[in-house]
């Protein structure tokens, strides 16, 4: 008798087992399901305007949320088609959790309330922890509403500005580090978002840094070889300082474009949220990257990270390294905190670095480095003051280069501005060991 009533329980926790994964194993449509399995495992996310009806994918990925179960509080900033506020959800039979709602404004085109929606059908198919989680829509009578988690320490670039100097460069690099991760899993999805920076990073309370704004986005599609190349229509606006060259000049937007911009937002981290090129235009921005200018390393940023700038800022698309190869850069840092120790040659002012026509990973000595730098005609002055290593040759100043009898000053500045990016290139190489 007491048998049987066991046996009875057990079959009911397993009922109820089956019923909830069942139920929870899969937010995909068989079609999806059907379109992961058709590519070898390989997880692409669905762009929902390349749905007839980009309402549809909000359908298949985003959750109903039955307003009444949706305490809306105060409003805590602005987005693109409304504002965002704080609020409280229940779920059925869950505790409940503290959400931002964003809420569509009255009165817009059906085609912006297509755009709206769809952010929702994007981040819906998404899960990882450094990545924005979708709750939920509510659709089903205006106003529209998309509800997240709520970040407790709001945008990124604020919350640095408002704690200028309050944390370790660990500290700035483990939130570096996260981004770089979502980023990396959204690459992995063949996913480019186009409008990575400080300020579409949220952070919470334990100081985790979750990608945000899913708007500027498209689904890349390219050859199954070759990176994801798209190229936008006409009219869309560019946050011109946080884009590679090749995606204002042509809009080819890539993963490789977003390592640029990751690499923007890791400046903007390191300096506590000041604004990139400063108070330049955006004309003078495009000039100046054009022309292979880049941003120098921030107050107290350790050369390794600065050189991780730097690739991520090659004017190649192609020498750039994948968000995997940087995550792992940023691990080995992270390992060997030593390595993070601040100490950058000379003191940093508002000036751009300047342009050096050459790969250092491909020079050795301080000949090749001088043909690089199409500077060969100095060769024998180089060997006359017994500058002989790389390493004192990186360790150079302007009056040890006037000493040596260079005299044009442009010259000088070129040899000096090179051998304080080779600095920078040599101290990353002693962390990589
Ligand atoms: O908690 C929050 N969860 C969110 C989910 C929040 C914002 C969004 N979307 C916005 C992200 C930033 N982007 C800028 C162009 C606009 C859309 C999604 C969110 C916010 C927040 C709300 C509006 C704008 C920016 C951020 C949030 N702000 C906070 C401010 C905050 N959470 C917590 C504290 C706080 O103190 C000042």
């Amino acid at each position: 008798m007491g048998g049987a009533a066991f046996l009875l329980v057990v079959a009911a926790i397993i009922v109820v087992f089956v019923f909830r994964s069942k139920r929870r194993e899969s937010p995909y449509s068989d079609r999806l399901q059907r379109y992961i399995s058709n590519r070898g495992g390989v997880k692409y996310y669905v762009d929902p305007s390349t749905y007839e009806d980009p309402s549809e994918a909000v359908k298949e990925f985003a959750r109903e949320i039955d307003p009444a179960h949706l305490k809306i509080e105060e409003v805590i900033g602005a987005a693109q088609f409304g504002e965002v506020s704080r609020g409280r959800y229940r779920p059925l039979g869950r505790r409940e959790l503290l959400v931002a709602v964003k809420t569509l404004r009255w009165g817009v085109t059906d085609r912006e309330k297509g755009v709206f929606l769809s952010e929702a059908g994007v981040l819906g198919q998404f899960d990882h922890p450094n990545v924005l989680k979708l709750e939920g829509v509510a659709t089903h009578s205006p106003p529209e509403r998309i509800i997240t988690e709520f970040m407790e320490n709001g945008p990124l670039d604020a919350f640095l500005r408002e704690n200028e100097d309050q944390f370790s460069v660990l500290q700035l690099v483990g939130m570096v580090r996260g981004v770089g991760a979502g980023m990396r899993y959204l690459s992995e999805k063949n996913f480019v978002h186009r409008d990575l920076a400080a300020r579409n990073v949220l952070v919470n309370s334990n100081l985790v840094c979750k990608v945000s704004d899913f708007g500027l986005s498209r689904l890349m599609r390219g050859l199954d070889h070759n990176m994801p190349t798209y190229t936008a229509s006409l009219g869309s606006k560019i946050p011109v300082r946080w884009t590679a060259p090749e995606a204002f000049q042509h809009r080819k937007f890539s993963s490789a474009s977003d390592v640029w911009s990751f690499g923007i937002l890791m400046w903007e981290v390191m300096s506590y949220g000041e604004r990139p090129y400063w108070d330049m235009s955006n004309q003078e921005v495009m000039k100046a990257v054009a022309d292979q200018y880049r941003l120098p390393a921030p107050h107290n940023c350790p050369p390794a990270l600065h050189s991780l700038m730097l690739q991520c800022w090659q004017a190649e698309r192609g020498d750039r390294p994948a968000f995997d190869s940087l995550l792992s850069s940023l691990d080995r840092l992270i390992r060997h905190p030593a390595s993070l120790k601040a100490e950058h040659p000379r003191s940093t002012s508002q000036t751009l670095l300047s342009p050096t026509p050459t790969d250092l990973s491909s020079v050795a000595t301080v000949s090749e480095w001088l043909s690089a730098l199409r500077m060969d005609r100095y060769k024998e002055e180089f060997e006359r003051a017994h500058l002989d290593t790389l390493d004192r040759v990186s360790l150079i100043t302007m009056e040890d280069v006037q000493g040596l009898g260079v005299n044009l000053l442009g010259h000088q500045r070129k040899i000096v501005s090179a051998a304080q990016q080779l600095r920078t290139h040599l101290t990353q190489g002693q962390v990589e060991v």
